[in-house]
């Protein structure tokens, strides 16, 4: 056992040695980084299994309502830092892994991330786990396990090049296969009406199926004994054909599952932002779902006999519209086969799934094709139009004579199913993810919803986990706050306002800012060894770290570069203090526009990084595969945290708080949750700049917002645009940024010219405020004593209190 008050060096190290040659045949003096780091999570794991028994015998024998949070995407990523942290070993280990010359950093590299999400709503996913597990609420995290993850990026000659992410190539340490509770998923065929003692009974057949096998990987709550259980799917061929059958049919058939089997759980799809009408990621909704479904069901009736009280002991939180199919899926289960009658099944769902929506923009929507919803699922489709029917009726009877409603809100619509409806129309609750995001939904993207059942409709700010974002990614920082006010803030982040005594005590500052920079020194060392190029530790750190969407604006980031650089080369003698702007950016592989931006940040980062005359006062650094662990790098060590989305388009954010935690100033709109960090720390202790929300979507509404005006009156503009287009940053190819001069010329869907004066000057003040070395420390240290609203436990109390109504477990 390595647990803090019981942790036995030299029985560690003696358990690493017998890991080591059980597993490789080798002593630990020859084992490979790589084999030392498995050994090492086989012991860690070996100390989580007790727990993990003991918290399910817990939850069995308090009878607890449980959570299953129901995502396509947990973005996990490196789970044996976390593990130690989680276990309270975390120094020991290092300490005894010292004591063997081993570098536990080396160590933890050697782990590939577990990037089984794309960006923001993964991540969020991850976090929940982390803070349900931390507070003793009975949870299970329910998803896909993906063989291939997250695309890792690599850039050649600029350009994003996408290669596979093998990340289960040497195993997966802390997974456990479960081939107990394999369960059958049915695709395809036709539905038979047949009678079962005078009731009908509707079959599925001429099918294809898979079996689910699920993995289970441990989530340590945070020294507390609680271990939860992060629970994903993978596809196996159904054995009962043979494949050396002599009747075609048959044959082909066997074929053709094998197959399916192979592809459902291949790739994640790599969208961010997008609905992908891919008929694979149909299918990959409907297995894990389906799988998910059924053992919940089967697991409440292994100790309740009345499914029609299924709701008082389970919910299941729907992580956006990817897992709405889990609606249909448990009326199907309801009705054909627990015997339910309809309105009984009905009631039971409306009062077991709940539905977050994560973001407004249209392009996300999920709507599939009727005709093929329908093929694939068909017992499922006849439920969703029954759903439909019946919501239809509910409309009418709340509107009478009022079609524009039913067109708009209606499931089944145009050919269509509309994901979003189905959710709302089965869900007891339905939430936004930051304050301003929940009123959009209500006034203007779901507002007839609303105004038909307003009592569903309520927020839930989103939050990010501490312990990995601070006490793991910034030990330096943690240690220091802990020194100042102790170490509750690890379990109760509002602690974190005790700092704010200290914002104003000069050697409290030096402290601050000298930790923050040794932070930057570690991250110029990672750039240095990535990217060959040195960045000042003294320089601002200016970060824009997140997925590559329009709407976020990366585009409008590298003009400003390109401006300020025109300065600089327009004015030698220019006082500014000295920047490195970092970037961090995966795009969709299909992105045409998010790839071309890719290239424009890194051509100008060559010519800048290259061009002795302007003396390193400005570096431009894009920083390849962004991914949480490199993540952790750069949080710690910014100064700047760029949250430029266009207004009312940014659900929430949640590197936005990472940043806050980690002592970086807010350069950012008033959208999503940049809102509340500013109404926490105070808006003159941010730098806030750009339409508001409402001003956006005015335009929006009018149509009345030309670009060519900005372009016209604005000379920097000008030249900033004339740039993308006369060669200057590709020579070789003069034309090469033409798609981005246009799309910001002709509509600008994302007011990029029309915010970039205010943009400049939120930087120029930023400029002058870094000047004042101590106030830009008091401001940076406040930035992290107000962080405390921001934490994922906050917000799963929330959800717990308000929505799911559950009770922690005792241990
Ligand atoms: C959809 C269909 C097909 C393939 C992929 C998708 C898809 C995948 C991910 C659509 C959207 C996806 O993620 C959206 C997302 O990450 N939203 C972000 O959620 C965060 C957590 O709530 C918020 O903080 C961000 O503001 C929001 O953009």
């Amino acid at each position: 056992m390595i647990k803090k008050d019981t942790f036995d060096k030299e029985k560690f190290k003696k358990e690493l040695e017998s890991n080591v040659r059980m597993l490789f045949r080798r002593n630990l003096d020859e084992a490979t980084t790589q084999q030392i780091y498995q050994a090492v999570a086989y012991s860690v794991k070996d100390d989580i299994i007790d727990n993990w028994i003991e918290t399910h015998k817990a939850y069995e024998k308090q009878d607890k309502k449980m959570v299953y949070y129901m995502s396509m995407e947990f973005l996990m990523g490196r789970a044996l830092g976390n593990n130690m942290i989680n276990l309270l070993c975390y120094d020991e280990v290092r300490e005894t892994l010292e004591e063997l010359g081993l570098d536990m950093n080396l160590i933890e590299d050697q782990e590939p991330d577990a990037a089984l999400g794309n960006g923001g709503l993964g991540r969020l996913a991850a976090c929940f786990l982390d803070s349900l597990a931390t507070l003793g609420y009975p949870a299970y995290g329910c998803g896909i396990r993906y063989r291939y993850g997250m695309f890792k990026q690599k850039i050649e000659n600029g350009y994003q090049v996408e290669v596979p992410d093998n990340w289960l190539k040497y195993g997966n340490p802390f997974e456990i296969k479960r081939d107990e509770y394999a369960v059958e998923v049915k695709f395809g065929g036709y539905v038979d009406v047949e009678m079962h003692n005078g009731r009908q009974k509707f079959v599925q057949k001429g099918y294809q199926s898979v079996r689910a096998v699920p993995y289970d990987m441990p989530i340590v709550g945070y020294g507390n004994h609680i271990v939860n259980t992060l629970r994903i799917w993978d596809a196996e061929a159904i054995n009962n054909f043979n494949l050396d059958s002599f009747d075609k049919g048959e044959y082909e058939k066997a074929v053709e599952q094998e197959n399916l089997a192979r592809t459902i759980c291949e790739v994640l799809y790599p969208n961010d932002n997008h609905m992908a009408g891919k008929e694979l990621r149909l299918k990959q909704q409907y297995f894990f779902i389906s799988a998910s479904v059924q053992r919940a069901v089967a697991k409440y009736k292994q100790t309740h006999d009345d499914i029609r009280k299924f709701h008082e002991k389970v919910t299941f939180q729907l992580n956006d519209t990817h897992p709405t199919v889990a609606v249909a899926e448990l009326m199907r289960i309801l009705v054909d086969e627990e015997g339910l009658e309809w309105d009984e099944a009905w009631e039971v769902t409306r009062k077991t799934c709940a539905y977050t929506n994560h973001t407004i923009m249209a392009e996300a929507l999920e709507k599939w094709p009727i005709e093929l919803f329908s093929r694939l699922l068909p017992r499922v489709y006849q439920i969703v139009e029954e759903i439909n029917r019946r919501f239809v009726i509910e409309i009418q009877n709340k509107y009478p004579g009022d079609q524009e409603k039913i067109r708009k809100m209606a499931i089944l619509y145009d050919g269509q199913v509309r994901m979003a409806h189905l959710a709302i129309a089965g869900s007891y609750s339905v939430n936004g993810v930051a304050r301003l995001h929940t009123e959009i939904l209500k006034k203007r993207e779901l507002r007839d919803f609303y105004e038909m059942m307003p009592e569903k409709f309520n927020n839930k700010t989103n939050g990010i986990t501490q312990r990995r974002f601070l006490l793991h990614g910034n030990p330096l920082l943690a240690s220091w706050v802990t020194d100042k006010i102790g170490d509750d803030w690890i379990t109760n982040l509002d602690h974190l306002k005790h700092l704010k005594v200290y914002v104003d005590d000069e050697k409290c500052q030096q402290e601050f800012m000298n930790i923050k920079y040794q932070n930057k020194v570690r991250l110029a060392k990672y750039i240095k060894e990535h990217n060959g190029i040195d960045v000042d530790p003294r320089s601002i750190f200016d970060c824009q770290v997140k997925r590559l969407h329009e709407y976020k604006r990366q585009l409008m980031n590298i003009l400003h570069v390109m401006y300020l650089y025109n300065e600089l080369k327009a004015h030698p003698d220019m006082d500014i203090v000295p920047r490195t702007f970092i970037f961090g950016a995966k795009a969709a592989a299909g992105y045409y526009t998010a790839k071309l931006t890719i290239k424009l940040i890194n051509a100008v980062a060559d010519k800048i990084n290259n061009d002795p005359s302007i003396n390193g006062k400005i570096k431009v650094v894009f920083i390849e595969d962004y991914r949480v662990s490199n993540a952790e790098l750069i949080f710690a060590a910014a100064d700047v945290s760029e949250q430029i989305s266009t207004a009312s388009k940014e659900a929430s954010g949640t590197g936005n708080m990472k940043f806050m935690l980690n002592g970086a100033l807010t350069l950012g709109t008033m959208d999503g949750a940049n809102v509340e960090i500013v109404e926490e720390v105070g808006k003159d202790n941010a730098f806030i700049f750009g339409l508001s929300a409402e001003q956006v979507m005015e335009y929006e509404k009018n149509g009345n917002y030309n670009p060519r005006d900005v372009y016209n009156n604005n000379q920097d503009v000008r030249q900033v645009l004339t740039q993308l287009v006369n060669g200057f940053y590709s020579p070789e190819n003069p034309e090469l940024f033409r798609a981005l001069y246009d799309a910001l010329l002709e509509k600008d869907t994302y007011f990029t010219l029309l915010d970039f004066d205010s943009y400049k000057e939120a930087h120029n003040r930023i400029d002058a405020a870094y000047r004042d070395e101590q106030h830009w420390a008091r401001t940076a240290m406040l930035q992290t004593a107000s962080a405390g609203k921001f934490s994922s436990d906050r917000t799963i109390e929330e959800y717990a209190k308000e929505m799911w109504h559950l009770e922690k477990v005792t241990l």
